[in-house]
């Protein structure tokens, strides 16, 4: 990568980062917080490593005051998190849970005083388990109270929040939990797969109407999480097939249904049984911008052991890793922004990007370092390039639950002892910072 450091970003450009309610926020039992579908799938045997669950986590509910404050030191101008829908609506829909509200209250509060931006996402992952006990995204009911849920934040937190974020990753939460088997609810049936599918594509519809009636002025996306899709092996027509076909269901089946009206090929006719007359019309509303979240170029090759016969393969020998494994090339990175302004033509947020560690200690962590320089850079060219990216949220301000991989991997720009809860900013939250500092001229 030859980026150009000195690259000078628009004025006005986001420089954030990013978390998620399940992943930090710990107090899983107070306050009248409802269970979620991953405190069920924690308290499963082998299903998370280590047997950790996100009750404590990074007890951001507790700490909130000092992570708000670490971001304001680090100079950084929006932050992005989600609501927990148990924490709001601790059945998933019916009654308030008065303290879950306030505490988005005087988080928002917090963030406004220290002059950074909400963005607030609606859902990351945890659907309330009484939902889920109703049939969870599988049944068409979970689109309408999502809207409901969306009524409910839109109300109260409309007057200051006016980035709102309809849901998170729709594919990859829907892969793993209906199909893979691995996420919560941990179903592997292709039908289960499609219709839960739909179903979320429905609730960003439905979300979408609300936030607009509710939200006078308000932003409104939805965040997609877009890799490069290679065959392990360009020559052999199978692992093009399987990089097709996991193309369609990682990056095309919610972007393309929402913002083109239409499901890919290979999924359209699979998905139809359940897709009635006027859906696509509920799906397709129009949307202010496209939340990005990207890693890592992926490589498929078909694998029996799943529900669509596609899986992962393996990267090119001479590809770089992180030290989670995950392949790293900026170059896919830049070429996707430019792919996605062409084909779905709205203006482009990157809600996450960053790099994942098992392996690094304290706060030495050069090789995140060069990862965010290299891939920032790689975003200058696409800028240079002509693609409309407004902002940047490194994953992840702080170290935190990654889902199955439970506390081992590392995605924070800020380290947490999770003995004591003391965050400390590793190198590479001093380099962003005096980065952004450069930004903006200081
Ligand atoms: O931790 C996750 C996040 O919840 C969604 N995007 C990818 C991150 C790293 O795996």
């Amino acid at each position: 990568m030859t980026g150009r450091s000195d690259f000078r970003f628009p004025p006005g450009f986001r420089w954030g980062a990013s978390t998620s309610a399940y992943q930090i926020e710990g107090a899983a039992n107070e306050d009248g917080r409802g269970p979620s579908i991953w405190d069920t799938l924690c308290r499963m045997k082998d299903r998370v490593d280590n047997g950790e669950t996100g009750d404590v986590a990074c007890d951001h509910y507790h700490r909130y005051r000092e992570d708000v404050a670490l971001m304001r030191g680090l100079g950084l101008n929006a932050y992005r998190f989600s609501v927990a829908w148990p924490r709001v609506l601790p059945r998933g829909r019916g009654a308030v849970n008065a303290a879950g509200l306030d505490f988005y209250d005087r988080l928002i509060d917090s963030l406004l005083e220290a002059e950074i931006e909400p963005w607030l996402c609606l859902y990351h992952w945890d659907l309330p388990q009484a939902l889920q006990d109703l049939g969870g995204w599988a049944s068409r009911d979970t689109a309408g109270w999502f809207a409901d849920y969306a009524a409910v934040c839109a109300r109260r937190y409309g007057d200051r929040v006016k980035n709102w974020a309809t849901i998170n990753e729709f594919s990859v939460f829907t892969l793993f939990a209906y199909a893979f088997g691995a996420g919560a609810p941990g179903i592997s049936d292709r039908q289960e797969h499609l219709k839960a599918m739909h179903h979320v594509n429905l609730a960003h519809g439905a979300g979408v109407d609300v936030l607009r009636a509710l939200v006078p002025g308000g932003s409104i996306g939805a965040v997609h999480s877009v890799q490069t899709c290679r065959p392990e092996d360009p020559a052999n027509p199978e692992h093009c097939e399987s990089a097709a076909l996991f193309d369609e269901l990682w990056n095309l089946a919610f972007p393309d249904a929402q913002l083109l009206g239409h499901y890919p090929p290979r999924i359209a006719a699979l998905i139809e049984p359940y897709v009635q007359a006027g859906d696509m019309a509920r799906i397709c509303r129009p949307i202010d911008w496209f939340g990005l979240n990207h890693y890592a170029p992926m490589y498929s090759k078909p694998d029996d052991g799943n529900v669509w016969g596609c899986g992962w393969g393996a990267a090119p020998d001479d590809m770089p890793r992180t030290d989670i494994g995950w392949p790293m090339d900026p170059t896919a990175f830049r070429d996707v922004l430019l792919d996605l302004g062409k084909r779905y033509r709205l203006p482009v947020y990157v809600t996450e990007n960053g790099f994942g560690s098992k392996t690094e200690t304290g706060t030495d962590d050069p090789r995140r370092l060069a990862y965010l320089r290299d891939y920032i850079a790689a975003m200058g060219e696409a800028l240079m390039a002509g693609a409309d990216v407004r902002g940047y949220f490194v994953w992840s301000l702080l170290d935190n639950f990654e889902w199955n991989g439970g506390y081992a991997p590392r995605f924070g720009i800020v380290h947490v002892d999770y003995e004591t809860q003391a965050r400390t900013p590793k190198e590479s939250a001093r380099w962003y910072a005096d980065f952004i500092r450069g930004q903006r001229g200081v």
